[in-house]
């Protein structure tokens, strides 16, 4: 039986539009240093929920997670070559490639989550995200890591004094090390990646992590003592590589930034969950909790910190923060 004279065509144009279809697909990797199953894991998942969705699948998000891409400041690094597209993650080593944002890692900033959301929604928080620009760096929007406190295996910590020699791991942050050596203690610098396996050889006495990330790092398997020092806020920001977002039309920038929202609303909701039973949980799991920490005894101590910090930052754009409402 002859073929009719146009199927080539039509064969031709099929698979054309199948190839065209195919490669209207863009597939973006994330990278985030916890479990799925946590803060930065239900909100980097709703992300990719909404981006599938706004952008009728011609963006897919494939989101890796337990730092399988690296830690917090070599995804930061990956995201600034554009070897990786997103990352979302906490301000811990933001201040290696945007210093600007180091203010926000000050001890005692921020009085509460209420408080530290409105700073990071409103104007100054807004303005801070512009910083990321010029280092290659599209900040979509602040997320949430949350407020630190202390967990460490040798006794429990009510006052600084029971701080003093304690080699405690920190992330990479200049504003935390210095505050945490005017605490007295032995700041360890160190991906989270590498923090459990840390502790559990006693090559650090402790760490400092808000209750979300205790639970999801599992850190009560090789912690005692946990006191909630609330000594710092940690925000979270989700990056995208300036390279991959300057590729975006205008609309798809609009469905990013509209993702974003509704990944940090995930990231917050999670977080306020934590906050509810994380002490009941972390007792269940056999660590020691005080509750009742006398922060301004830790404030104190930092009182000649928080003097060189002033002289950093300008007394007067700390205390905007401090007193915004
Ligand atoms: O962003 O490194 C840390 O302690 C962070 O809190 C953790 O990676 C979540």
């Amino acid at each position: 039986m002859s073929r009719h004279p146009l199927a080539g065509l039509l064969a031709a144009a099929l698979l054309v539009s199948f190839a065209g279809a195919a490669s209207a697909q863009t597939t973006l990797r994330m990278n985030v240093t916890v479990p799925q199953n946590s803060h930065y894991g239900v909100a980097v998942d709703a992300f990719a929920k909404e981006i599938e969705k706004n952008t009728q699948g011609r963006y897919k998000i494939q989101n890796f997670y337990s730092g399988a891409l690296g830690a917090e400041r070599e995804s930061i690094e990956a995201v600034q070559l554009g070897t990786l597209d997103m990352v979302m993650t906490s301000t811990g080593p933001v201040p290696n490639f945007v210093p600007e944002v180091a203010i926000l890692d000050i001890p005692f900033l921020f009085t509460s989550y209420a408080h530290a959301r409105a700073v990071l929604d409103g104007p100054i928080g807004q303005e801070m995200l512009t910083k990321f620009d010029s280092k290659g760096l599209k900040a979509l929007a602040w997320g949430e890591n949350g407020f630190r406190h202390m967990t460490n295996s040798k006794h429990a910590v009510n006052s600084p004094d029971d701080l003093k020699g304690l080699k405690l791991r920190t992330m990479e942050n200049p504003v935390h090390i210095m505050a945490y050596k005017g605490f007295g203690l032995i700041p360890t610098p160190m991906a989270i990646t590498e923090v459990f396996t840390a502790l559990q050889q006693h090559t650090v006495d402790g760490q400092e992590n808000p209750l979300t990330v205790i639970q999801a790092q599992k850190f009560d398997q090789v912690q005692k003592y946990l006191s909630l020092t609330g000594h710092v806020y940690s925000p979270a920001v989700i990056l995208m590589s300036k390279g991959q977002w300057e590729k975006l039309s205008a609309a798809d920038q609009k469905a990013f930034l509209d993702a974003a929202k509704v990944a940090v609303k995930a990231n917050r909701d999670r977080i306020d969950a934590d906050e509810k039973t994380g002490v009941a949980y972390l007792r269940s799991k056999g660590m020691e909790v005080i509750e009742n920490v006398d922060r301004s005894k830790f404030q104190a101590v930092l009182k000649p910190v928080f003097a060189e910090l002033g002289k950093k930052f300008g007394e007067a754009n700390i205390e905007k923060i401090r007193n915004f409402k």
